[in-house]
């Protein structure tokens, strides 16, 4: 069983199995994609960013009745006294109009436990779910990531979120040196900038498909139904 995509159908070895696959969503959160947010505040257009929210929660309603599926969130932020905050992001944060750490709209920017860091609710966690905080890019990065993948004999990713360019392809980059078959849904990313949306997942396709597969929610909801119908018949 394969999910049809870009360069080649997912994953690689046919073997779609609910028990070692993980859904990642990644920094839906309201610095990202919410009004008064990080993203926002350094003037970049929402609608690229919310464009994930709505194939992403009707992903999440479908893999969440398959048993044995792990949905996996993480949260880009840092801590209240900005010790994990290295100065050259927060310089660079303020260049660009929207300094981490300092008073927003939606509290202090991308700081845990403000309002703007929080995952937006139409995507809330639910019991059960691990959310992973980190400081980076990406989510592997001074994280738990890779042992509670390993702890539940997770091989391959499903990745999700925001920004496609930075949070979601560095996570992938992460994941596939470290041996994870990667699939990256479209529809269920987004950038600040689309030309870079379209990019990245267009960087993904090179070499046989160098950090995993594209494709989008449709075409993985298809080969789900699909999964269920065969597993139903055996
Ligand atoms: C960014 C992210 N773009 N979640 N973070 O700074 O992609």
């Amino acid at each position: 069983m394969t999910v049809t995509a870009t360069p080649y159908h997912w994953p690689y070895d046919g073997k779609l199995d609910p028990s070692r696959t993980a859904l990642l969503v990644i920094d839906m959160q309201t610095d990202f994609c919410g009004e008064g947010g990080y993203v926002e505040r350094m003037g970049y257009d929402l609608s690229l960013t919310t464009r994930a929210i709505e194939p992403i929660r009707r992903l999440l309603e479908r893999v969440r009745e398959i048993p044995g599926f792990t949905v996996i969130h993480t949260r880009e932020g840092h801590k209240p006294d900005l010790s994990d905050l290295p100065a050259n992001k927060r310089w660079r944060s303020k260049q660009a109009g929207a300094e981490i750490g300092s008073e927003g709209p939606m509290g202090r920017i991308l700081v845990r436990g403000e309002p703007g860091w929080e995952i937006i609710p139409p995507l809330s966690p639910i019991a059960g779910e691990p959310v992973i905080d980190k400081p980076g890019k990406g989510s592997f990065y001074a994280t738990d990531l890779d042992l509670i993948l390993s702890n539940r004999g997770i091989t391959h990713l499903i990745l999700t979120g925001i920004t496609t360019d930075v949070c979601v392809h560095t996570t992938m980059r992460e994941a596939n040196d470290r041996g994870y078959e990667c699939l990256i849904l479209e529809d269920c990313t987004g950038a600040t900038d689309f030309s870079n949306h379209k990019a990245a997942l267009h960087m993904v396709t090179m070499q046989g498909g160098v950090f995993g597969s594209v494709s989008d929610s449709e075409k993985l909801l298809a080969a789900l139904a699909m999964m269920e119908i065969t597993t139903r018949r055996s």
